[in-house]
């Protein structure tokens, strides 16, 4: 255990009060040292709702990584060459990976492996909305790549400036892994722009399947955010979700009129004055709806979640006696 909090979910209720109130003067001290540009560490001291805001964005991210490579899963057997069967391959393996800092990272906060899945594996955690979407071509991994990661990407170079020092060094690898992800996905793009008729149709049906999800993905309006303004002042988060949603679509409309697709998008527009384009309405009801589990993949999702977990328990018992061999061994 490497941290002075403990797993607080699941206990009884006069165990959780035994938790010393936390005093103004502590409170204080904490935010001082956020304001300050310090780095918060597992052995530090913390209020309890810092410790359950990482819990809950960490596990949330990790849990996205992982949900999240089942849609390019989905096409590993597909690519159309060895060389893109190489890459994809490569990719899925590092969002694998991405997943497994996060839940090391959240686990410094004192929260279990176990209990994280659990609470995904139960629909009480969430991942990311984007993965409830389908890859019906292999035009959309190439969207994937260009606007889930460039969203993933715009979204998590702040996070490795994150108060929270295990998260915020987690994220430094994952964004350098992020950004070959994302011109990987761009170049399948390009390729398929510059080739066929029938290939950039392909490439443009992506796009117009992918542009709404990819901008739903930073989270709801600011005004409806519940989340933001305590993690803003925390250091948590360092833009609002509306902010990065507009630096994203500043940096991608230019990269898809390079590509020469378009934007699925009537009213979007640059504004010379502001010198942001400006974009149409979300649909926030698909949102929601896909976060309530009624999503085109949710079920399928988390069915195939359970699966694998089911398959693998033989290797978490295989490992839990290997520990239990090891660990009298080290006592003898
Ligand atoms: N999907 O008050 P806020 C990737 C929830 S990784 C589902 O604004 P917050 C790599 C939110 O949790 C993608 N739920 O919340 C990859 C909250 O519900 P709760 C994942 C969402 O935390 C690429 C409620 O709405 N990235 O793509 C979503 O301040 C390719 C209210 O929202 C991260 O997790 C959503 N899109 O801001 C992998 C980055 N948006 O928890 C494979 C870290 C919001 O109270 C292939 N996370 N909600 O039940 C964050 O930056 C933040 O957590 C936000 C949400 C910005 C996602």
């Amino acid at each position: 255990m490497y941290t002075q909090g403990l797993d607080q979910q699941g206990k009884p209720e006069q165990e959780k009060q035994r938790r010393p109130a936390e005093s103004e003067a502590e409170l204080r001290a904490f935010q001082r040292r956020c304001d300050a540009e310090e780095k918060i560490e597992a052995k530090d001291w913390m209020p309890e709702a810092y410790r359950r805001t990482l819990v809950r964005q960490i596990s949330q991210h990790a849990h996205s990584e992982i949900i999240g490579m089942q849609p390019e899963g989905n096409w590993l057997t597909r690519a159309p060459s060895l060389k893109r069967k190489v890459i994809l391959l490569a990719k899925v393996q590092d969002e694998a990976g991405h997943g497994l800092y996060l839940y090391s990272a959240a686990e410094t906060l004192g929260v279990s492996r176990d209990k994280m899945v659990d609470d995904l594996l139960s629909g009480k955690a969430k991942y990311s909305s984007i993965f409830n979407y389908a890859t019906l071509t292999w035009a959309d991994i190439g969207a994937i790549g260009w606007l889930v990661d460039g969203a993933a990407i715009m979204n998590q170079v702040p996070l490795c400036r994150c108060s929270y020092g295990p998260y915020a060094r987690a994220m430094v690898r994952v964004c350098k892994e992020e950004s070959f992800h994302q011109r990987q996905g761009f170049d399948i793009m390009h390729v398929l722009c510059s080739g066929s008729e029938a290939q950039k149709a392909m490439a443009q049906d992506a796009l117009n399947r992918w542009w709404w999800p990819s901008l739903m993905m930073f989270g709801p309006s600011d005004k409806d955010s519940e989340h933001s303004a305590q993690s803003m002042a925390w250091k948590i988060k360092r833009f609002s979700n509306d902010e990065l949603r507009q630096k994203f679509v500043d940096a991608t409309v230019p990269q898809a009129e390079f590509l020469g697709l378009r934007v699925p998008d009537d009213d979007l527009h640059f504004n010379e004055a502001t010198g942001h384009y400006e974009f149409g309405d979300i649909d926030w009801q698909e949102f929601y709806d896909v976060l309530a589990g009624n999503g085109p993949c949710n079920r399928e999702r988390l069915a195939k979640r359970q699966k694998a977990h089911d398959d693998g328990a033989w290797v978490r018992e295989a490992a839990r006696a290997y520990a239990a061999k090891h660990a009298v061994q080290e006592a003898a």
